[in-house]
């Protein structure tokens, strides 16, 4: 029997280069053979630089998401980004914007398919409580896929920041996996990514094949004081992401009373 490759599939690590450095740690372990990083590698948190500068060394795939298109746009107004783009520099920023936007690859008979946040675009969300339509539609080839791969039978992207793993009763034999969020978890305060094993570009079906979370504790507290001796624009917000996995845009509402207006 081939002996089985081992892929982490990262994404969303968002300027946290303390998660990173947890998670690499655990791939180091477990004898990873390959690592897919998809996207949002700045933005919101401290060391974009930094986290840009290990994954162009330790990553061997990087794609495009909607925070590396937003930072890398010249004439986004947004104080709080031009904060997050002014740190990288150039030659970091035309890195970024060469970046592809999808990845194919066959594992254990199955086409692999990873993106950042769905087939459509990086500014399309998809949910795992999305419309059985717009899950199905993660499988097909659009322009940001191209057309020169057939179409999946394994999708996996991140931009949620939530991370699942969903096999479907109709049609059968497709799964639509979330690798989570890296340094900016919205689902629990800790660390995700995900692990995909089998034969790497073989074509038996009933070869092993596996996908399975990670999650992983990491010094949250360290990364929001450094974000405040940075003077990081929301660093306030931030601190509740991580400590709580309340996204920013939920935290008014959450702390106000249930019986206010
Ligand atoms: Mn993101």
């Amino acid at each position: 029997m081939n002996a089985l490759t081992r892929i982490a599939v990262i994404s969303d690590i968002h300027g946290n280069s303390t998660a990173l450095h947890a998670v690499l740690a655990d791939i180091r372990q477990r004898g990873v053979d390959r690592i897919y990083n998809l996207g949002d590698l700045a933005g919101k948190g401290p060391d974009g630089p930094e986290v840009i500068d290990i994954c162009q060394e330790m990553c061997d795939v990087n794609i495009f998401g909607n925070w590396d298109e937003l930072i890398t746009r010249s004439d986004s107004g947004s104080a709080s980004v031009q904060w997050h783009r002014q740190r990288l520099g150039a030659e970091r920023l035309a890195w970024l914007r060469s970046l592809p936007l999808s990845a194919d690859f066959r594992l254990s008979g199955r086409r692999i398919r990873l993106i950042h946040a769905s087939a459509q675009g990086v500014w399309h969300r998809v949910f795992p409580n999305s419309d059985h339509e717009t899950l199905m539609a993660m499988f097909e080839n659009t322009e940001l896929t191209g057309f020169d791969h057939p179409q999946p039978d394994v999708v996996g992207y991140g931009d949620i920041h939530h991370a699942f793993i969903m096999p479907f009763f109709i049609p059968k034999n497709k799964m639509l996996f979330n690798a989570g969020s890296v340094g900016n978890a919205l689902d629990e305060p800790r660390a995700t990514y995900a692990i995909l094993e089998g034969v790497w570009d073989g074509e038996d079906w009933d070869a092993p094949f596996g996908i399975s979370l990670v999650r992983l504790p990491y010094d949250i507290e360290s990364v929001i004081t450094r974000a405040q001796a940075l003077n990081m624009p929301h660093a306030d917000e931030l601190a509740v992401e991580l400590r709580e996995a309340i996204y920013r845009g939920m935290q008014a509402k959450a702390q106000r009373p249930l019986n206010a207006d």
